[in-house]
């Protein structure tokens, strides 16, 4: 895709733009790196708005939260590197409309950085695990308004799940076929994907401010990927349960294989890399987690995995309307991977619960 020099021009700043180059690894979003002929590089993004349909309340939440962890990091060595800093329009705004009604956004470029789609050694898991603990720990204090919900039922695993029944009933275009085997999968797991959904309408767990999409490359570590930097992709940072953050941190941090791995038998999961993730975890939100809330931890790992496994699964069967994908059964096959990921987080669950137990108390 070519992006108009003009579109970053609508931005503060620099205005000799000399090049616009694709950049990063989102489903997503699109995202350039902007080059200038005159001041530093900068990140320019295309929202998805059949994603996101109200990108101004992407951005009003962005906004809020950035400046709030502006205000909490100001006394850190190397501060504008630990949360993404907004660059706004010539007439005050967060967003740029373009005359075909795409909705762009800019950031300050962060420096070189690295992010992880493996992790090595359980010290990276341990900082993961901190790193967003100490995120949900910053934003607990965020002012009201209530975030807007950016995406409606983001992690209602139930909907989800009750969705991928609908398609796969209605089956569109014709691809159940292939799929009857991990909707099956899906559909006996029904009576677990309420739990904390329940638990939370029960009273028993909190509304916070939570990240939702704590995929390992949302954490950049610095340019020798030792010291974690900086969270980013914060479009749905909105109210949510701790699990959501910790569930995906599990699914992508501990897993031996990438999201999409089409030999299942390489899928499982490293031990010690969820004790890592787990130690770091608890130590950033030790001071606000309750014990009904770290009681769910383990079992968010599995729901987690199920319920992103689900949206795949949906969107094959709707015929990849969501996901970007590589392939025309691309997203069935991340639904395995993942399904078969929690099939392992599942044999491993007593054992994976005790260990966040013991942890907790010790
Ligand atoms: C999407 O944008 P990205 O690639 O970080 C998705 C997440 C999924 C993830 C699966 C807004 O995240 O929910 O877990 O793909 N983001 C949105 O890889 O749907
Ligand atoms: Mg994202």
């Amino acid at each position: 895709m070519v992006v108009d020099h003009h579109i970053a021009s609508e931005f503060v700043g620099p205005q000799q733009v000399s090049a616009i180059l694709p950049m990063g690894r989102g489903h997503i979003n699109d995202t350039f790196l902007v080059h200038y002929h005159d001041g530093p590089d900068r990140v320019l993004q295309r929202l998805n708005s059949h994603v996101f349909p109200r990108p101004e309340w992407v951005m009003d939440n962005i906004v809020r939260v950035t400046e709030h962890l502006q205000r909490k990091l100001s006394h850190l060595p190397d501060a504008d590197q630990r949360h993404l800093r907004v660059i706004f329009t010539h007439t005050g705004r967060s967003l740029f409309v373009d005359p075909q009604g795409h909705h762009w956004r800019m950031y300050h470029r962060l420096h070189p950085m690295h992010s992880y789609e493996r992790l090595e050694n359980s010290r990276q898991a341990y900082w993961v695990g901190h790193s967003f603990g100490a995120f949900q720990a910053q934003l607990a204090d965020l002012s009201p308004p209530r975030l807007h919900e950016t995406i409606a039922d983001f992690h209602h695993t139930p909907r989800r799940l009750h969705r991928l029944i609908q398609v796969s009933q209605a089956d569109p275009h014709r691809r159940r076929g292939l799929a009857q085997r991990e909707v099956d999968f899906a559909q006996a797991r029904q009576h677990r994907v309420e739990a904390l959904i329940n638990a939370h309408h029960r009273g028993d767990l909190p509304e916070r401010i939570t990240h939702n999409d704590t995929k390992l490359n949302n954490l950049l570590f610095d340019s020798q990927g030792q010291q974690p930097m900086c969270v980013v992709d914060l479009d749905t940072v909105m109210p949510g349960l701790v699990h959501y953050d910790f569930g995906d941190m599990i699914r992508t941090g501990c897993a031996t294989a990438p999201e999409d791995e089409e030999n299942l038998e390489l899928v499982d999961f490293d031990r010690e890399f969820f004790g890592g993730i787990t130690r770091g975890y608890l130590e950033a939100g030790r001071e606000f987690l309750t014990e009904t809330e770290v009681q769910q931890l383990a079992f968010s790992g599995i729901l987690m995995t199920l319920e992103v496994g689900i949206r795949f699964l949906t969107d094959y069967l709707e015929g990849d309307v969501y996901f970007k994908v590589h392939h025309p059964e691309h997203n069935l096959q991340r639904a395995r991977s993942q399904f078969a990921l929690v099939s392992r987080l599942e044999a491993a669950e007593n054992e994976l619960h005790d260990q966040v137990m013991t942890l907790w108390q010790s």
